[in-house]
C-alpha cells in the first residue's frame, strides 16, 4: 500500500519528498549503519532524543532531528520511507516504534534492535521484519571466523608440508571413483605442484573402474590422467594421499597397514583406528563434498584455478550433493558460486548428457532384436555381456515401447547371470514376484520396488563353462517359465511387436 501525501500530515519542508532510509535512535549502532550504508546524505533521516547527538550528526551535514522514537505523532510529518532502522538501547521505545510504523506504514522494512533475547521475540510478532541482537551476532561471526580460520590454518599446514617433499606422490581415489574423488585428486596434484616448485610428480590413481557413462565422460572430457593402482606403482611413491575416502581398507582395497600421508574427506574419521598417524588429516563430515574442502583450500592459498579444475570440482560438489538439493551447507554453495565463473559451462552441458558407449549401444540393440512380447510382457535375452549396466538401461528404453508394461532384460557376464526388471502395470509389483519367482535358486538375490526389480545369480563354479549363452539359457528358462506362471501368461507364441 502507498500512501499518497494528500493522505497525511506532511510537514510543507518534507512535502513530495521522498526518503529511503529512516533511522529511529542512533547511538554507537546507528553510527555504523550509517558508515555501512555510505548512502548520500539526502536519502537518509535520523531521529534521536539525545539533543548533542543530533547537532553531531548535522554537524556531519546528516538530516537529523530530535525525537522521543515511541512517539506516534512524529510519524505524521515523515513522507514513506522503505527501510526503516529501529536501533535505540531502549527496550520499550523500540517494541512502540516497530508498532507505530508497522501501522502508518505497512509496506515499510523494518530492521530492530531486540535488547535481549526475550525482546528479540516480541519484536518480530509485532511486525520486525529483520530483529537483531547485536551479542548474538556477535557470536555468530566469532564461530565463522573460527571456521574460516581453521580452514585457512589447515591449508597452509598442507602447502608448507607439500613444499618439504620431493620424489613422488601418488594420490589415491575411492575404489570405483565418482566426480568427487576425481576432481579432489585433481585439486590436491594442483596445490602439491605449486608448493613443491615441481619437486613432486603427482600420480591419480584408482582401483574398480569408471562404470557410469556420466563419469567415463567426465574423465574423457575433462582429459584427467588417471592409472590403475598397482603393486608397481605403489612402490614408486614416495608419499600417499587418500582423497575422498577416510583411511586405507576404507572403500579401497588398500592393506589397513598402508602408510599414507595425507588423507582429505569429508566423511567423518571418527572411530577410525589407524597403526599410525598420518601428517595431515583433514575429515570435515559438515562438508557436502572434498571437492568443496578443496575448493576452500584453492581459494585459502590464492592459487590459480584453470578451467579444467574449476569444472571438475564444480561437478564434484554437484554430483555429491544430489544437484546441490542434499548434504549441502551454505559454505559448499559459497565454494560452488566461488567456481562456477572459472568452469567450462558448455563442457559441463556435455558431461551431464553423455553419450552412450559402444557396447551400450550393441546391448539396446541386441535388446530390441531378441525382444519377445507375451500379453504386455517384454522378455528379452542379450545374451553375454561385459558391461552389466547396460542391461538396466536397455530394460528402461524397452519399457518404452508400445503396448509393454513390463520389460525384462536378461544377461550373462563373466561371473553373473543378470535380469532387470521394469513395470508400469500398477496391479503388478514386480519386485515382489520376482522374489518369489526366483527365491529358491541357491544364492541369488532378487527383489525390488513395485516398479523396477533386479536379479542376480552368482555362477562361481560354472564360471569357467566356456559357453555362457547356453548356460544363460540352462538357468534362465525354468525360471521365466516359474515367472509367466505367477503372473498368469498362458504358453504359447510370442506377439512380437
Ligand atoms: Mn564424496
Amino acid at each position: 500500500m502507498v500512501e499518497t501525501d494528500g493522505t497525511q500530515a506532511v510537514s510543507p519542508k518534507n512535502k513530495n519528498k521522498q526518503i529511503k532510509y529512516l533511522m529511529l535512535g542512533c547511538g554507537s549502532l546507528g553510527y555504523n549503519v550509517l558508515e555501512e550504508l555510505s548512502e548520500s546524505n539526502e536519502n537518509i533521516l535520523i531521529i534521536d532524543s539525545d539533543e548533542k547527538r543530533i547537532d553531531d550528526l548535522r554537524d556531519h551535514r546528516h538530516q537529523a532531528t530530535v525525537g522521543d522514537i515511541s512517539d506516534p505523532q512524529i510519524l505524521l510529518k515523515l513522507p514513506e520511507p522503505e527501510v526503516v532502522f529501529i536501533l535505540s538501547s531502549d527496550k520499550d521505545a523500540n517494541l512502540s516504534a516497530v508498532q507505530n510504523i508497522r501501522k502508518a506504514y505497512p509496506n515499510a522494512n523494518i530492521i530492530a534492535r531486540a535488547v535481549d533475547l526475550f525482546s528479540t521475540d516480541q519484536l518480530a510478532d509485532n511486525g520486525a521484519d529483520v530483529v537483531l541482537y547485536p551479542q548474538k551476532v556477535v557470536a555468530k561471526s566469532a564461530v565463522n571466523h573460527m571456521t574460516n580460520l581453521i580452514a585457512s590454518r589447515n591449508a597452509q599446514r598442507l602447502y608448507s608440508l607439500l613444499s618439504s617433499w620431493s620424489g613422488t606422490l601418488g594420490i589415491i581415489t575411492h575404489k570405483n571413483p565418482d566426480p568427487d574423488a576425481i576432481s579432489s585428486a585433481m585439486a590436491l596434484s594442483v596445490i602439491a605442484n605449486d608448493a613443491s616448485n615441481g619437486k613432486l610428480t603427482t600420480r591419480i590413481l584408482y582401483e574398480g573402474n569408471i562404470g557410469h557413462q556420466e563419469n567415463r565422460a567426465f574423465v574423457n572430457l575433462l582429459e584427467i590422467k588417471m592409472e590403475h593402482l598397482t603393486k608397481e606403482i605403489l612402490a614408486e611413491c614416495n608419499y600417499l594421499a587418500l582423497v575422498d575416502c577416510v583411511g586405507p581398507g576404507m572403500n579401497n582395497d588398500l592393506p589397513p597397514s598402508t602408510k599414507i600421508n595425507i588423507i582429505v574427506d569429508h566423511h567423518s574419521a571418527e572411530g577410525v583406528v589407524r597403526e599410525y598417524k598420518p601428517e595431515f588429516l583433514e575429515s570435515r563430515p559438515d562438508a557436502g563434498a572434498t571437492a568443496s574442502i578443496l575448493t576452500q583450500y584453492l581459494q585459502e592459498l590464492y592459487l590459480p584455478i584453470d578451467t579444467k579444475v574449476a569444472t571438475a570440482l564444480f561437478y564434484g560438489i554437484r554430483a555429491d550433493t544430489h544437484e546441490f538439493q542434499r548434504n549441502i551447507s551454505s559454505q559448499d554453495l559459497y565454494n560452488a558460486a566461488f567456481l562456477l565463473p572459472h568452469a567450462d559451462r558448455a563442457l559441463l552441458e556435455i558431461i551431464m548428457a553423455p553419450s552412450l558407449s559402444q557396447e551400450t549401444i550393441e546391448v539396446l540393440g541386441t535388446a530390441i532384436m531378441n525382444r519377445e512380447v507375451r500379453q504386455g510382457y517384454l522378455f528379452s535375452n542379450v545374451g553375454y555381456v561385459r558391461n552389466r549396466d547396460a542391461i538396466p538401461q536397455a530394460a528402461d528404453m524397452l519399457l518404452t515401447l508400445e503396448g509393454v508394461t513390463t520389460s525384462m532384460v536378461y544377461g550373462i557376464t563373466d561371473t553373473h547371470i543378470t535380469l532387470s526388471a521394469r513395470n508400469k502395470d500398477i496391479r503388478l509389483h514386480v519386485g515382489d514376484v520376482m522374489k518369489e519367482a526366483f527365491a529358491k535358486i541357491p544364492g541369488a538375490s532378487a527383489g525390488g520396488h513395485a516398479t523396477m526389480a533386479a536379479l542376480s545369480i552368482p555362477l562361481n563354479a560354472f564360471s569357467l563353462v566356456k559357453d555362457k549363452e547356453e548356460l544363460l539359457s540352462m538357468v534362465i528358462d525354468p525360471i521365466l517359465s516359474n515367472f509367466m506362471k505367477l503372473v498368469g501368461i498362458s504358453d504359447g507364441e510370442g506377439d512380437e511387436i
